[in-house]
């Protein structure tokens, strides 16, 4: 029987297939882990935007993860949607015997369209109780805006928020850039890691609207290639070059912020 290393996401489902669990999903088996789902909630959207949603009940969530802790051996998960404080808090404590291995906390605030995924009363219950539990968070520029409470103007300043969101319990940061400005030419990541190691990571800007995804697509990388024993700087690496990959081979799907390519077969090691 072949053996594949296993993964899972915490995550919300997106119905047109381009973002959440289902990217998640569809990045696993292009790095070739077998992938898993516990569903936080599901949106009702296309590529135009979300235009309705339901949160699952703690007590179904919580039956997701008995179910898959009972059975499976998962070497690293991420979490994505979370939606409110008691998904949060049902979710910290389900995981805070460190079930599932390394665990890469993506923390989804608003979607490219603009929606917003995160009751902002729950920013702080994200802090208290996943930060402390998370190897690697990976903010947008907009939550790390939100999360750290600093205004970020400038490379210094993001140096700065990444310390800042340090000392609230993860492991190791990564900011992604903006790229909100058409005019800009790269996108700048900063990560900041455990030992205290810090570098910036670009890849080119691609000018397209096909950009739903891309950061569960970037987190659901790294927990593969953290999965496979891969170190936490090459896993953020491999998955920012992946990702890159799958913006730039844009594939003819939807109207508006339309999925990216997760089928591309790179051969990224
Ligand atoms: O890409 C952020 C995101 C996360 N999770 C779900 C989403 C989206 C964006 O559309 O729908 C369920």
């Amino acid at each position: 029987m072949n053996k594949f290393i296993q993964v899972l996401t915490i995550a919300g489902s997106d119905s047109d297939g381009s973002a959440g669990a289902q990217a998640d999903l569809k990045t696993f088996m292009s790095r070739g882990v077998y992938g898993m789902s516990v569903l936080t909630a599901a949106v009702a959207g296309n590529s135009y935007g979300i235009h309705d949603s339901i949160n699952m009940p703690a007590s179904f969530i919580n039956s997701e993860i008995k179910d898959i802790k009972d059975d499976f051996k998962v070497s690293a998960f991420k979490t994505g949607m979370l939606s409110d404080s008691e998904i949060i808090h049902t979710i910290a404590e389900a995981i805070k015997d460190k079930p599932f291995g390394y665990f890469v906390l993506d923390p989804v605030i608003i979607t490219k369209h603009g929606a917003m995924l995160l009751e902002t009363e729950a920013y702080q219950t994200l802090i208290d109780e996943l930060f402390p539990l998370a190897d690697l968070i990976t903010p947008n520029f907009y939550e790390a805006q939100k999360l750290s409470g600093l205004e970020l103007n400038n490379k210094e300043e993001i140096v700065k928020a990444a310390h800042k969101l340090r000392n609230l319990g993860p492991k190791n940061i990564m900011i992604k850039g903006e790229h909100s400005d058409d005019s800009i030419s790269e996108v700048e990541d900063y990560v900041l890691l455990e030992d205290g190691e810090s570098f910036w990571i670009s890849e080119p800007f691609v000018k397209t609207d096909h950009v739903n995804g891309t950061g569960d697509t970037l987190s659901s990388c790294i927990v593969a290639e953290l999965a496979k024993g891969k170190s936490m700087e090459d896993a953020i690496r491999i998955a920012k070059t992946f990702t890159y990959n799958a913006i730039k081979n844009e594939i003819d799907v939807g109207h508006k912020y339309g999925p990216i390519n997760h089928f591309i077969k790179d051969e990224i090691q």
